[in-house]
């Protein structure tokens, strides 16, 4: 072995929690970008991804997971495994909880690595929105000895993210570079896109949609080498959500389509000219070939 490579310190770190605790935005912290769309609506995240953070003598691969929930429907169990597949095997696990409502389901989560053996970490994200004397007595009523550290941190503010690095880090140990040093995300370009249009068509809309929109990518062509042609489908479930997400006069969709094109632009550095079709497919979140089409289902 390379005498450098003895000197870096680095491992896999998944990501657990409940839905909207703000798993994805810890992990964008951490990498310095945005790898993981985010949105306030729950299970924004339907599958796993790696997030690599690359700070000097240090490469942490987290491993972000969708929220751990009561599955409804074929997507919500293939998202259940994703999260419980991604504690397996890694260095250390983070759980996740929202300062401001720890409870049952958070409790459920910690107590699902109780018998890990990596080190733990219990992550309270959200303290910029809670007051201390409304989250120390919560905390205080907490079983947290399977933990091996407890950390309060905020990613919308940034409070206390380089103290869970160096708490990371010092947890972790030496290994090799498992990503080069350029390389953020394992997600391929399609993918990102795809998330990118599924982000915005979240955050524009209001509850119920947004759990039925599915984003299938029907052609990422390069014109040149400043324009990139871009066709999506956005599926939902039903007519009458098809006609919100196209809006009055198709005000809605190019809206979304807007705000998509601007960090697509971003990511590939070229101009990008995106046509976006809306379609209904009933109940397609329980049918394995349409979650086959829209990239849910893992080929063993
Ligand atoms: N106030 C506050 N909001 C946050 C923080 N971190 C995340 N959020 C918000 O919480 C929501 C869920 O975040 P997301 O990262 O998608 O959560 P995930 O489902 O656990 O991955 C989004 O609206 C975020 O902007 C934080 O530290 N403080
Ligand atoms: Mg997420």
């Amino acid at each position: 072995m390379e005498k450098n490579e003895n000197k870096l310190k680095s491992g896999f770190v998944a990501i657990l929690g409940r839905p909207n605790v703000g798993k994805s935005s810890i992990m964008n912290r951490m990498v310095g970008e945005k790898v993981a769309i985010v949105s306030d609506k729950a299970q924004t995240t339907r599958q796993k991804a790696l997030g690599i953070c690359h700070r000097g003598d240090t490469q942490i691969v987290f491993v972000d997971t969708p929220g751990i929930h009561k599955p409804r429907t074929r997507l919500g169990e293939f998202m259940v495994r994703e999260a419980e597949d991604a504690k397996d095997g890694v260095d250390a696990i983070m759980v996740v909880v929202d300062a401001g409502f720890i409870g049952k389901g958070d409790i459920e989560i910690m107590n699902r690595v109780k018998d890990e053996k990596c080190p733990r970490f219990l992550v309270i994200n959200k303290t910029d929105a809670v007051t201390p004397e409304k989250l120390m007595p919560r905390l205080k009523e907490l079983d947290v000895s399977m933990f091996d550290q407890v950390v309060s941190v905020s990613a919308l503010k940034g409070t206390n993210i380089d103290l869970l690095f160096k708490l990371l880090r010092d947890a972790l140990p030496y290994g090799p570079e498992y990503f080069p040093d350029d390389m953020i995300t394992d997600q391929p370009e399609r993918v990102l896109i795809s998330e990118i249009i599924r982000e915005k068509t979240l955050r524009n809309l209001k509850e119920e949609i947004p759990h039925g929109v599915g984003v299938e990518m029907l052609g990422i062509e390069k014109q040149s080498d400043t324009l990139t042609e871009i066709n999506a489908t956005i599926y939902c479930e039903k007519a009458s959500h098809k006609s919100v997400i196209i809006g009055k006069q198709g005000a809605m969709l190019r809206k979304i389509g807007s705000e998509a094109r601007y960090d697509i632009e971003k990511l590939l550095n070229t101009k990008v000219m995106l046509r976006l079709w809306v379609k209904v497919r009933e109940d397609w979140r329980n049918r394995k070939e349409d979650l086959r089409t829209l990239g849910y289902i893992r080929e063993e």
